[in-house]
């Protein structure tokens, strides 16, 4: 958790201070943290529902293939009103690489940080303004640890796993896994080529999370890509 590993900038501050104190006083914090981002993330949600919109947080290891999904998913998806969050410890190259598709995009960098929070979110919808009935993106940083505790107001959670991983990711890290609805497993073009068993990746992830569900893509060669703009454009239809 970021108050004790020091990558958020407001936690690490309340460590530093809390140096000499318990650690019934580093949990209370924790807690403190998670309790007010929750609230924010409860108003984002708030705003969605009232407007329409359905926003998806993606989350992942770094380099799993979150914006080159998401690069492809902007071109088949060209009749949808669609937004982006971007979020990266530093750099805009991925906000860049949105742009290019025309979608519009703001970059969040959070410095020390490995999570994006609901506050975040706020303050980049406001950039954004998003229009009803649409879809926000919001990819999140490369991390399987810290984002799975930071509710962002999103309507579903979807992890992407890629091939080049291993398949014992969901049995390591099992709150990402845990708490999203959607699992796509990435890369496939390369099976051919890399020790990944996608059957055995599946039985870990349905240990952690009976009902999550599946879709094998591959943003290289487009394996699936259209199911997956399925699955987005049911959930833009339907209530959330
Ligand atoms: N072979 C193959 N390569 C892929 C696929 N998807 C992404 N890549 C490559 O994987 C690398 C990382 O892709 P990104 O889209 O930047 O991954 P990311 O998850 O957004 O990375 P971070 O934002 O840094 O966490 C790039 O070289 C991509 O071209 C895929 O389906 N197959
Ligand atoms: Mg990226």
């Amino acid at each position: 958790m970021c108050a004790t590993c020091g990558c958020s900038d407001q936690a690490s501050d309340q460590v530093i201070h809390n140096h000499h104190s318990s650690r019934q006083r580093e949990i209370n914090l924790e807690k403190d943290i998670l309790q007010e981002n929750n609230l924010r993330a409860q108003r984002n949600r708030g705003y969605f529902e009232a407007k329409n919109i359905f926003a998806v947080n993606l989350v992942s290891s770094p380099g799993s293939g979150k914006t080159a999904l998401l690069e492809r998913t902007i071109a088949l998806l060209d009749d949808v009103p669609l937004y982006v969050i971007e979020g990266d410890q530093q750099t805009t190259n991925d906000a860049d690489r949105i742009k290019r598709t025309g979608a519009p995009v703001v970059q969040i960098n959070t410095g020390n940080g490995c999570h994006l929070d609901a506050e975040m979110i706020h303050q980049a919808l406001h950039q954004l303004e998003p229009v009803d009935h649409s879809l926000v993106f919001i990819e999140n940083v490369g991390n399987l640890v810290c984002p799975a505790l930071f509710d962002l107001g999103e309507a579903h959670r979807v992890v992407i796993m890629s091939v080049t991983e291993g398949e014992d990711k969901p049995l390591k890290y099992p709150n990402m896994f845990a708490t999203s609805q959607l699992c796509l497993i990435n890369k496939t073009d390369l099976l051919p080529y890399v020790d990944f068993d996608v059957e055995r990746s599946k039985n870990y992830a349905l240990q952690v999370n009976p009902s999550l569900k599946f879709i094998e893509t591959s943003a290289t060669d487009g394996t699936n890509l259209s199911k997956w703009c399925e699955w987005l454009n049911h959930h833009l239809r339907v209530p959330h």
